[in-house]
């Protein structure tokens, strides 16, 4: 039996990095604050792991960002989200058909438009799975490509064991985390980042991000500006 998941996972592993996704992780949902997902209960109780995959966005898109997203960070936006959506579709039926049950969760489709949320928080479960940590930019920051990243969850019963926690690897360099890097700060057009994550002010930057909107940069609340601003290990290296 443990056999037959331990080639079901490395399967899916090799799907995965074969079809050029960059960071890859396991969490135990059991350890995850889930009461906030807005999935039927029934359903969300059937699993208890989540395979998280991280895909990097391309630095020469990134490039030309200055303060506000351009045209081509609004298509690679929506390639890298179709990108993973297939990717987590494959993921799931490979698991389905070796009997167990997977669930892939939209890359980015809001469920509830008054207080901008989805099924659940593909950033919660990342960190949980060893991915990286939140920054001070809220987002999730890896240690090989910063906040420079998009993803996506699945959901399954398929028993995986999860992938250790970063702390080390992050303690590893300077400090671990944001530690004394404030590169966002210093670019976000809506002063929105604080030195203390806890402090990110959500509201200005969801007003600055409708403001774009309506300059007609994109017709999605986007911007781009702290994702490339956030290299991760590179900025000490
Ligand atoms: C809705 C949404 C938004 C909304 C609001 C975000 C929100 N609710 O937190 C808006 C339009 C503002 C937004 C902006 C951006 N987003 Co967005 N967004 C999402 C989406 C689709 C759902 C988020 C969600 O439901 N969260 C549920 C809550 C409960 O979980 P949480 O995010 O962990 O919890 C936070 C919120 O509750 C927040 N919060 C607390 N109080 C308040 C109050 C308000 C008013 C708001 C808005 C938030 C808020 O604090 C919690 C801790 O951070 C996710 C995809 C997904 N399914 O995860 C992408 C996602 C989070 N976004 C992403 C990105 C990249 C962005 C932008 C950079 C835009 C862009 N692409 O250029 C900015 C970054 C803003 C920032 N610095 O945080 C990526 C993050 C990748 C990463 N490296 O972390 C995600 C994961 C999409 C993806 N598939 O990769 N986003
Ligand atoms: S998405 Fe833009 S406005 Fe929001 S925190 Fe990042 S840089 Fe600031
Ligand atoms: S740019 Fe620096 S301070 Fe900001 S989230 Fe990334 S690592 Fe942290």
């Amino acid at each position: 039996m443990k056999t037959k998941q331990n080639a079901l996972l490395s399967t899916v592993r090799s799907i995965v990095f074969d079809s050029g996704a960059d960071l890859f992780g396991v969490a135990d949902l059991t350890d995850v604050k889930t009461d906030d997902f807005l999935l039927d209960s029934k359903l969300l109780a059937k699993f208890r792991y989540a395979i998280s995959i991280a895909k990097r966005l391309s630095g020469a898109v990134l490039e030309e960002i200055v303060d506000h997203p351009t045209k081509l960070y609004f298509h690679h936006y929506r390639t890298i989200n179709f990108f993973l959506d297939q990717l987590a579709t494959r993921v799931a039926s490979e698991i389905e058909k070796a009997g167990y049950s997977a669930l892939p969760i939209p890359a980015a489709q809001i469920v509830d438009w008054q207080n901008q949320k989805a099924h659940l928080s593909h950033k919660r479960i990342a960190e949980k799975a060893g991915l990286g940590w939140i920054g001070r930019n809220n987002l999730l920051v890896t240690p090989e490509y910063g906040a420079q990243i998009r993803l996506v969850t699945i959901l399954t019963d398929l028993p995986i064991s999860p992938t250790p926690s970063l702390s080390p690897k992050v303690e590893e360099y300077k400090g671990g985390e944001c530690s004394d890097c404030y590169e966002c700060i210093k670019v976000c057009p809506a002063q929105a980042i604080k030195e203390r994550k806890e402090d990110f002010d959500h509201l200005k930057c969801f007003e600055k991000l409708k403001e774009f909107q309506k300059k007609g940069y994109s017709s999605q609340h986007i911007c781009g500006v702290c994702v490339k601003a956030c290299k991760g290990r590179k900025r000490v290296s």
